[in-house]
């Protein structure tokens, strides 16, 4: 092996190593298709867009490489003196703001949608914490503080002698799990008790700033049931990274049985 292909060549290994691990399997490239109406919206509107954009690419970069070839100095020595064309200018500037316009309606469309939290069955309000989230559901007595899963916390501690690889989602598990019904309109109200913050959950295209002072609101509908996984999307100071989301998304019944047995608990502290 020669000086120069020595880190080429370990690079290159580095990379195949990284791509051939089965760590990999887990990462998609592209964003989640989500659980939730909005969010299969915004990932069509997402894949609608990236199309356009690649048809503008290859037309755009195959006329910039096709007048490269055809006009090079060598087959084109005495190039053309004129400056301007007013039909080319015209076109090339209607034809992008017509392109702009016809995905700027879907996105609107949709915009709307997202900020439209009529008609809802259950408000939940949220509010960050330095380090950790509380919930609290409107109309049903019951709240919450949820914080990263004893083992992620353990497991992150320097020296602890755990591996992470070892823990169940490490640093995306929580003790208290937001539970909410499947099929309901759940509108949130978000907001912080000491610095930014942000709720965002991928699976349901939410992601909101949690701010002091302020009230934002967001909206989902999950359609299946199951646990999905968030984190704080604001750097919110040392310990940002430890405040992961987690929602279970389960049936009506289930739901209700959930209330109740939140509610007694309480109830019996206040005695
Ligand atoms: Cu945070």
């Amino acid at each position: 092996m020669n000086i120069k292909s020595g880190p080429v060549a370990a690079a290159l290994a580095v990379l195949a190593v990284l791509f051939a691990s089965p760590v990999w399997a887990d990462f998609e490239v592209n964003m989640p298709r989500g659980v939730t109406t909005i969010s299969r919206e915004v990932y069509g509107l997402h894949m609608l867009i990236l199309w356009v954009c690649v048809v503008i690419g290859i037309a755009v970069y195959t006329a910039m490489i096709v007048a490269m070839i055809r006009y090079r100095k060598s087959r084109n020595p005495t190039p053309a003196k004129f400056s301007h064309n007013t039909t080319a200018e015209v076109l090339w500037t209607a034809i992008p703001a017509v392109i702009l316009v016809l995905m700027a309606i879907p996105a609107a469309e949709s915009l709307v949608r997202i900020e439209d939290t009529r008609d809802s069955e259950l408000t939940i309000k949220i509010t960050g914490y330095q380090w950790r989230w509380h919930y609290d559901y409107i109309d049903e007595d019951v709240s919450f503080f949820s914080a990263l899963a004893r083992e992620s916390n353990a497991a992150r501690r320097r020296g602890s002698g755990i591996d992470p690889y070892g823990v169940d989602h490490y640093l995306l598990d929580v003790d208290n799990p937001l539970v909410v019904p499947v099929d309901t309109k759940v509108r949130l109200l978000i907001t912080a008790a000491d610095v930014v913050h942000a709720w965002w959950v991928p699976d349901f295209a939410v992601k909101k700033d949690a701010i002091p002072g302020f009230v934002n609101e967001s909206w989902f509908q999950a359609t299946e049931e199951g646990t999905f996984r968030g984190q704080c999307a604001e750097l919110c100071g040392m310990d940002h990274g430890y405040m992961p989301i987690v929602v279970q998304v389960v049936s009506k019944e289930k739901f209700d049985e959930w209330l109740s047995e939140q509610a007694r608990p309480a109830l019996s502290q206040a005695d």
